[in-house]
Parts: structure tokens; C-alpha cells; sequence
């Protein structure tokens, strides 16, 4: 049986196979979740990012795509770029719904049991939490429920509002 916690806790200190970073197309670190990963993780996971989205290319929004986690305690990350809101229009909602099922799909090919997500989008991407946060946990719930691997499922929020407000949406599908 899989299960899925939220949490409000500092994803790179999470021991799971995989942890996702909300990253950027270009996937070279920025702010953000993005940045305390590649701080935490050091300079192999940059090394990382240079040989699978090498200069000039980019991960395509919505994609998923997996590197070492260099000093980090999990097993590797798979980073996932999110909609900008502003930008992405009619789009923003489907792009974020691949996003979480690219990184489930990623992890599952590289025999991950469990992962932790961030909130994707909706920091500096601008996603509003509250229909984040339903999109998320409407993927990770019908994963689960369906028996897939990774069947560990940790989301991991950064503060006890987004915690909150995740754990309502958790709740809100459970009970019909
Ligand atoms: N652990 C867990 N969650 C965190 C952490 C952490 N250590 N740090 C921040 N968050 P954001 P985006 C939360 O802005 O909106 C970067 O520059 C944060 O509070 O990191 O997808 C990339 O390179 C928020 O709830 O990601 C892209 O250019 C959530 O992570 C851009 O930002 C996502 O916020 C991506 O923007």
C-alpha cells in the first residue's frame, strides 16, 4: 500500500529516493527551492545538469528529467520545470499536472519507491497555492490509489500556511 504525508519541512534535508526541484528551462539553479538544492546538493549536480540539458537546449515545460543529488541525503533529483502563471494562460493547469505525473513517471524509471515534491510554480512562477494545491494532490492521490511506484509520496511544503493549505486539498479529495 502506497501513502502520501504533507509536510512542512526543508526539502533537501529529506532521506527519499528522489527529491524534485521546481526548476527553470535552462536547468543551471536559480532561487527558490531551486537554488537551496543546488547549494545543498553541490557543484555535481550542476556537473549533472550540463550533461543531460547541455548549453543552448532546455527542458520543455512540463517535463521531467532526472540527475545525481551530489551531497544530497537523497538518492537523486528529478527536476521538473512549472508554468509561469502570468505567461502560461488557458496552459498553466495542464503544465502543472504533467509536471507531477513527468517526475512520477522519471522517478519510477529510475526504481524510486519514494519522492518528495515542493510546491511547484508557486513561488516565483506565481501559481496561485489553493489551485496548486488541488492539482497536485488530485495526481499524487490517483497514483497512489492506483499502486504505483514511487508509492512513497511525500509533499513537502516550506511553511505551515502552504502546509495547511495542502493538507485541505489532501482532505477535500479523500472526503468526496
Ligand atoms: N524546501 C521546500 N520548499 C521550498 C524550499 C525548500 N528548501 N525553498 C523554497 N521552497 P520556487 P517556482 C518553496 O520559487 O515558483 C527558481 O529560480 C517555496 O516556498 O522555488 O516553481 C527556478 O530556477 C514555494 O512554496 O519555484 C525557476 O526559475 C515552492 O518552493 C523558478 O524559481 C516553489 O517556489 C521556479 O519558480
Amino acid at each position: 500500500m502506497g501513502s502520501i504525508e504533507v509536510i512542512d519541512a526543508d526539502i533537501t534535508t529529506l532521506r527519499v529516493d528522489a527529491i524534485v526541484n521546481a526548476a527553470n528551462e535552462r536547468l543551471r539553479g536559480g532561487g527558490g527551492v531551486d537554488g537551496a538544492i543546488h547549494r545543498a546538493g553541490g557543484p555535481a549536480v550542476l556537473e549533472d545538469c550540463r550533461r543531460v540539458v547541455p548549453d543552448g537546449a532546455r527542458l520543455p515545460t512540463g517535463e521531467a528529467i532526472a540527475t545525481t543529488a551530489g551531497d544530497l541525503p537523497a538518492r537523486l533529483v528529478v527536476h521538473t520545470v512549472g508554468p509561469v502563471y502570468a505567461a502560461a494562460g488557458d496552459d498553466a493547469p495542464a503544465l502543472l499536472r504533467s509536471c507531477y505525473e513527468r517526475s512520477l513517471a522519471v522517478a519510477a524509471e529510475e526504481g524510486c519507491r519514494s519522492i518528495a515534491f515542493p510546491s511547484i510554480s508557486t513561488g516565483i512562477y506565481g501559481y496561485p497555492v489553493d489551485d496548486a494545491s488541488r492539482i497536485a494532490m488530485d495526481v499524487l492521490t490517483a497514483h497512489v490509489d492506483a499502486g504505483q511506484e514511487p508509492s512513497v509520496v511525500t509533499m513537502c511544503c516550506f511553511g505551515e500556511d502552504d502546509r495547511a493549505v495542502y493538507q485541505q486539498a489532501l482532505e477535500d479529495l479523500r472526503t468526496g
